[in-house]
């Protein structure tokens, strides 16, 4: 089985377990504990960002050797463009789903998980919740789950359009487990179409095998109103 997938407990590398799984791949799973909530040194053995995901793929088809990549997208392309015969990316020939499919796929880690990030820097415990800073964060957070929520409405599925994609794959996790590093709550009615949206992803049977797969049986993915801060965030 040439493919390894890197998987860090509690982490963005969820997607591509998830993405794995909805593509039916043969692969080898490898699980990192956190150090206690940072990368452990097995992460930063296998790539010098120090960061999960990471993917192994040796041989690769494309170089007939080992290829070693990180970065969510980077191992998301790869995965769909060699192993997974271009399933979940749409292309130009799928028209407007094509241009909504680019928008949606890198406001995931260029705009929404760097939003949900700062979050998370600036509103500590001992921080005052009026500070600019903090007010500021919460309002960029606002606006894009908003434009999210519209958007959401518009299709009444997924982000791209009627079907999963890997624009979605990129998505739910700042929508979902980074929110037990820092819990932010939605809104039964302003944000009814992003709740209805992760309801429609946790029904699919290769998003729970991968929960599954990444966290274990007892583990409840966080696709409701509240989420819980995981307990690392707690020492
Ligand atoms: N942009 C990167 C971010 C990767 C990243 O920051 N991963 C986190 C897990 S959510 C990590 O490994 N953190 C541990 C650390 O930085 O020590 C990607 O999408 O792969």
């Amino acid at each position: 089985m040439p493919l390894t997938l890197h998987h860090l407990g509690l982490s963005q590398s969820e997607r591509i377990i998830w993405l794995a799984e909805e593509l039916n791949l043969a692969y080898n799973f490898v699980h990192h504990k956190r150090d206690p909530i940072f990368a452990p040194q097995s992460i930063k053995d296998l790539h010098p960002a120090g960061t999960a995901p990471v993917m192994e793929d040796d041989p690769s088809p494309v170089t007939q050797s080992r290829i070693v990549l990180a970065e969510s997208g980077a191992i998301i392309d790869y995965i769909i463009a060699v192993h997974g015969n271009g399933q979940f990316a749409p292309t130009p020939k799928d028209g407007e789903t094509y241009a909504n499919y680019l928008e949606w796929y890198h406001f995931a880690n260029g705009s929404l998980q760097p939003a949900l990030f700062s979050v998370l820097m600036t509103r500590g415990p001992a921080s005052d919740p009026n500070s600019p800073v903090v007010v500021r964060t919460l309002a960029k957070w606002d606006q894009l789950l908003s434009m999210m929520e519209n958007r959401l409405g518009e299709t009444g599925a997924y982000l791209a359009g009627k079907t999963l994609t890997a624009a979605d794959i990129m998505t739910i996790f700042t929508l979902t487990t980074m929110r037990g590093f820092c819990p932010v709550e939605y809104d039964g009615e302003k944000h009814k179409h992003i709740l209805a949206y992760l309801e429609r992803v946790g029904e699919r049977p290769a998003y729970r095998r991968a929960m599954e797969i990444c966290e274990g049986k007892e583990f409840v993915p966080l696709l409701g109103v509240k989420a819980e801060q995981f307990s690392l965030m707690k020492r």
